[in-house]
């Protein structure tokens, strides 16, 4: 009878911990998307003048302070070369970088965002005194000489449906 007792225990042990991972969920039950919204100040700058940059990440109502990784890669319309930051120290769920520019031109601005096993990267366009000729939008070029496995690359196909 104690044996039994036992199992009992440990099956609920084990429902419990199984659903502690989704606690994040809608009144659907499916996890809350990652949002990601990016916000480049001034959108049009000057050489020599810093322009600040903030990825605001939520999930539903919170403020997401613990992402995995966030990354801004910028770049130069046309240009190979992207630079690529590690932002950290988010302050209510806003991850900025403030950066000044020498160069003039029309510049992109990616902001990679790894959080609660979901991926968002939304994407700017924001110009440093004389725009430059842009780049097609059509041609997904964003990707180029980014260091990461072929696992995260995956993932920025499409936002990863685990929400662990
Ligand atoms: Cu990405």
């Amino acid at each position: 009878m104690k044996k039994v007792m036992y199992l009992v225990v440990s099956i609920l042990l084990l429902v419990m911990l199984s659903s502690c991972g989704s606690s994040k969920t809608n009144s659907n039950g499916q996890p809350q998307m990652l949002n990601v919204e990016l916000a480049v100040k001034p959108e049009q700058g000057k050489v020599g003048q810093p322009i600040t940059f903030e990825a605001k990440v939520t999930q539903g109502n919170d403020r997401v302070n613990d992402a995995d990784e966030v990354q801004f890669e910028i770049w130069r319309a046309k240009d190979q070369q992207h630079e690529k930051i590690a932002i950290k120290h988010p302050k209510n769920g806003i991850y900025q970088l403030k950066k000044t520019f020498s160069q003039e031109g029309t510049y992109y601005i990616i902001s990679h965002v790894t959080a609660r096993g979901m991926h968002n990267m939304p994407k700017k366009e924001f110009i440093v005194g004389t725009p430059s000729e842009p780049e097609d939008p059509k041609a997904n070029n964003s990707m180029n000489g980014m260091n990461m496995g072929d696992q995260k690359d995956k993932d920025h196909q499409s936002p990863s449906k685990d929400g662990h």
